[in-house]
């Protein structure tokens, strides 16, 4: 998937892993690196070749993580991870009182694209299986 003269991009479904698993992956298959979302045109791009795809279903991990400091979410360039609407999920308890992700604290530390919510950011244990996106 080419998105746009100077990025390139590998949906790869076959195969997952954890965070750290999947960012060398992306290394060793491509000298790429996990997927950066800090543009909604490239976020709306990729949810739009996904269903297009098939593959709406599948959770992909991102470079975004709060490994190095709890709460704040970092890109692999050293870019902030953009908060809130429209990229984050929300999740709901049983009296339909929601907050927006991440909810995780330290127990999530790596950001996914999740398949059981629309593709909407979501904070996860880096040890979680999911499938990637590689960049170059
Ligand atoms: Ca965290």
């Amino acid at each position: 998937m080419k998105i746009s003269a100077t990025v390139a991009l590998l949906v790869e479904v076959l195969t997952g892993g954890t965070w750290e698993e999947m960012a060398k992956f992306c290394d060793g298959m491509s000298q790429g690196s996990l997927l950066c979302l800090d543009s909604l045109t490239v976020y709306s791009s990729i949810i739009e070749y996904l269903t297009a795809n098939g593959l709406s279903e599948y959770s992909f991990w991102t470079d975004g993580n709060d490994r190095v400091l709890e709460g704040h979410f970092f890109h692999n360039n050293g870019y902030a991870v953009y908060m809130g609407t429209p990229y984050w999920a929300y999740t709901c308890n049983s009296q339909q009182e929601c907050q927006q992700e991440p909810l995780g604290g330290v127990q999530e530390n790596c950001v996914e694209m999740d398949g059981g919510r629309f593709h909407y950011l979501n904070d996860v244990s880096c040890n979680e299986f999911k499938h990637v996106i590689c960049q170059r």
